[in-house]
């Protein structure tokens, strides 16, 4: 698949792949709210949006339920987004390149069983079953801001629970000072892993603090319902103040470290894709600006951009980690 990487490294798959298809849905996607069509504007449009400021019901009837407190202290006032872009509007390369593949072609990935082996530098490694990696306490629902390196945004309403509960259960030695993470690489169920795009397994990677920080999310559910797999069922990490790549789907693996991991996009492309990925509207990318976001689901070609935020608005709680770091040289 060397044409794909060749496009993704001459810089073009974001107005070709991303904003033109993208812009073409949204807009005949208004144009059928405008015509008061019901049925799939009703359900998808601007009545989702209503409905998803007040309640974390399942727009999908055929959706598995998973109740979760709302956690009202981890909930941005954006608008969220439409169920139906947040699981339609999708990386995920285990399952293709293109921002529609995963929710066409992840129906493949079985989620159970599922085992989750914490591992590495601790006093308890353990493999959860993900049954019980579920029920370990209770899900709590939180609205994140979520920012893509490519220059989109989603407000997502996550259900899970600190990653810090595993941590403190597996008790890190004092030489684990990184958390790996390491995404299933099974070809039978994952397509895209016939394309040697990236080093399989997807891989990423936390310093300890950044993994212990309460907003560090282990995802099992989005939207009042189990998550969708091309979301990252059945379970993923949520880093909301990084770009979206550190937030690592379909997680087999999670594994205390002494040294900084390599991780997938840093190993592709080093000089566009640091470790730390700290979302950050003054340092650019090599190819592209990050100073402004488009949000999905808010309208069409002719809006304006949002203003991107220092750590995606999450500085309050996490600038104090890089404090006397030089965010240009640890990107
Ligand atoms: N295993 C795996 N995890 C992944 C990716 C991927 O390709 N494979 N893509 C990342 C990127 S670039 C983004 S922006 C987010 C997207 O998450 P979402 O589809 O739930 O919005 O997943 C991240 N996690
Ligand atoms: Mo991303």
């Amino acid at each position: 698949m060397a044409t794909e990487k060749n496009r993704l490294l001459r810089g073009d798959d974001i107005p070709r792949s991303e904003i033109t298809p993208r812009d073409v849905f949204e807009n005949r996607r208004r144009l059928i709210q405008l015509a008061g069509a019901t049925g799939a504007s009703a359900l998808f449009g601007t009545a989702t949006l209503a409905r998803a400021q007040s309640a974390s019901v399942s727009p999908d009837p055929k959706a598995q339920k998973l109740s979760a407190r709302p956690n009202p202290a981890f909930r941005v006032p954006d608008a969220v987004t439409p169920y139906q872009d947040i699981t339609t509007y999708n990386n995920y390369y285990e399952f293709g390149t293109d921002k529609s593949d995963p929710a066409h072609h992840a129906g493949t990935l079985q989620t159970r069983p599922w085992v989750v082996s914490v591992e590495g530098e601790c006093q308890n490694p353990k493999n959860y079953a993900i049954d019980d990696l579920l029920k370990l306490v209770p899900l709590e629902e939180r609205v994140y801001r979520m920012r893509c390196v490519e220059g989109w945004s989603m407000v997502i309403p996550w259900i899970g629970y600190p990653l810090a509960e595993i941590i403190k259960r597996a008790a890190p030695t004092a030489s684990a000072k990184y958390v790996q993470f390491i995404t299933l690489d099974d070809p039978k169920q994952m397509p895209g892993l016939s394309e040697p795009i990236i080093n399989w397994p997807y891989s990423e990677g936390l310093r300890m603090d950044e993994a212990m920080n309460p907003l560090t999310l282990l995802t099992v559910g989005l939207y009042g319902q189990v998550l969708p797999n091309q979301n990252g069922a059945p379970v993923r990490v949520v880093v909301p103040w990084k770009y979206g790549f550190k937030s690592g789907k379909s997680i087999v693996k999670i594994r205390f470290v002494d040294k900084q991991p390599p991780t997938a996009w840093n190993t592709y492309a080093p000089q566009e894709y640091g470790f730390y990925s700290n979302v950050n509207p003054q340092v650019d990318h090599p190819r592209w600006s990050q100073a402004t976001e488009r949000r999905i689901g808010e309208g069409g070609y002719f809006t304006p951009k949002r203003p991107t935020l220092m750590f995606n608005g999450y500085g309050e709680q996490v600038a104090s980690m890089y404090q006397g770091m030089d965010l240009r040289k640890f990107f």
